[in-house]
């Protein structure tokens, strides 16, 4: 009997206590951001841009599809911020249109500010931070006609257009991204050709980088230099950063020295590149054997408060082959034929964490600004949802100092020369149906994560694995 007592006695010792059973769930930081994002030229509708006229050309756009209508949320912001906030959502991603604000050099379309003005009043109403990127791959017209972002000019052109946000919104904003992956858009619309202007030269590609990373070092400067107005009381004025894409480059094997190589070249300037520039200062953009940029630009040097992930998924390098990049043969593969990798998003947190400590002696944090998946029938979403989550926590248990999750999208949209067909939505928007939205089964898995600011071991449970 005795015995047996103390074999209870040591069993009870071995059970969790309230407080360390607590600690085992996975809980997020107090204050985390929950949010989702949007791009204004893939869901506002009624625009003019370099894109704009880039879709009317056929074969640009898969399906002939148009930006013209997008999700018509131009004038729809208001129900669909409401949607966010019923999501349990406490912070908003959005992106500006410089082609509204400054439709000619120089001439600021009032209409159109006061526009954006009703839309971060808005998202403060529904209770939204507002996160607001000031270039997420568009461009006015006449910036577009003086060369875009190969024209230096455009690098003071961008730093002005962000000073003139900083002035007028800074009453409404603290939290602003100069960026939005600067590295798939000079790949993109420089080296492969698939977006405008379509060139395709790798040099280019290379310089585009450089000089979008300048015109962030100079908008990050404009920025603090005009927004002194604490928003939302938190104390803090300003807080800029970049949304950076990280794909992960991975050699097929590990004992082939051109496979390996691929992946360190591919991670090293599409990755790596952009976050050292806004930490380090330099800005070094190279390819083997092709003529890159290697300079210091002192501006750069610690010019951002936070470093901004958007993570998707990996890709592993082959050799002799077709194509030099492939999905993990065998592994699970999204809509859009990209692994679903989410141990991917633990790395990419890790790789971003490497840039946050700063010349200036600062540590800064990091946001996640964009994570999601085409899922044309709604079915996989909350799955990936849950297993990108655990890994961001588990990524916060080992030591990284991630502020928030910012989902990739609020609602379906112009996913660029894919055109309306891919479904990245946490509402799916119905166009056979008056562009109605209608929630996808990952809302209300959403909703209980960011109202209990953790994941519930039921929802681990169901959808986890
Ligand atoms: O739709 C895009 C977005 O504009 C930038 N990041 C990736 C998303 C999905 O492809």
């Amino acid at each position: 009997m005795r015995c047996r007592t103390a074999l209870f006695a040591c069993l009870i010792a071995l059970l969790p206590t309230a407080a360390s059973a607590q600690s085992e769930l996975a809980v997020f930081p107090k204050g985390f951001y929950w949010g989702a994002a949007t791009a204004a030229h893939q869901v506002e509708g009624h625009l003019t841009n370099d894109w704009v006229t880039w879709e009317k050309a056929k074969g640009h756009v898969k399906n002939g599809d148009t930006s013209e209508v997008g999700v018509d949320h131009y004038r729809r912001f208001d129900k669909d911020f409401a949607l966010a906030e019923a999501m349990g959502h406490n912070a908003h991603r959005l992106s500006v249109e410089w082609a509204r604000i400054e439709p000619e050099r120089g001439k600021i379309d009032w209409a159109a500010v006061d526009h954006y003005h009703e839309v971060f009043a808005s998202l403060r109403k529904h209770h939204l931070k507002p996160m607001v990127t000031l270039f997420h791959f568009t461009n006015p017209v006449w910036v577009a006609a003086q060369g875009g972002w190969l024209a230096p000019r455009t690098v003071d052109d961008f730093a002005k257009f962000a000073a003139f946000m900083g002035r007028e919104f800074g009453k409404q904003v603290d939290c602003w991204m100069t960026l939005n992956e600067p590295n798939v858009y000079a790949f993109q619309a420089f080296d492969a050709g698939y977006w405008p202007p379509a060139h395709q030269s790798r040099e280019e590609a290379l310089q585009v980088m450089a000089n979008l990373m300048r015109g962030h070092a100079r908008a990050y400067h404009a920025l603090h230099e005009a927004d002194h107005e604490d928003a939302d009381g938190d104390g803090s004025a300003a807080e800029v950063g970049v949304a950076n894409h990280v794909a992960l480059f991975d050699p097929m094997s590990g004992i082939n020295a051109i496979e390996a190589a691929t992946a360190y070249f591919n991670d090293t300037v599409f990755n790596r590149a952009p976050m050292r520039a806004a930490s380090s200062g330099l800005l070094q953009f190279e390819i083997p054997g092709t003529q890159g940029v290697k300079v210091f630009d002192p501006q750069a040097a610690s010019s951002v408060d936070f470093i901004g992930v958007n993570y998707y998924t990996r890709w592993v390098c082959v050799s002799g082959g077709a194509k030099d990049r492939i999905p993990m043969p065998g592994a699970p593969t999204t809509a859009m034929g990209w692994e679903d990798y989410p141990y991917g998003l633990y790395r990419a947190l890790w790789m971003a964490n490497g840039y946050s400590r700063l010349p200036d002696g600062r540590h800064v944090p990091i946001l996640i600004t964009e994570n999601g998946v085409d899922d044309p029938d709604g079915k996989t979403r909350a799955s990936y949802l849950v297993r990108h989550l655990a890994e961001v926590h588990h990524a916060i248990r080992d030591g990284v100092d991630v502020r928030g999750y910012i989902h990739w999208t609020l609602m379906d949209n112009f996913e660029w020369a894919d055109g309306y067909r891919p479904r990245f939505g946490l509402y799916h928007v119905d166009r056979t149906n008056g562009l109605a939205r209608v929630a996808t089964p990952a809302v209300s898995v959403f909703e209980r994560i960011a109202r209990s600011n953790a994941l519930p071991p039921e929802i681990l449970a169901t959808y986890g694995r």
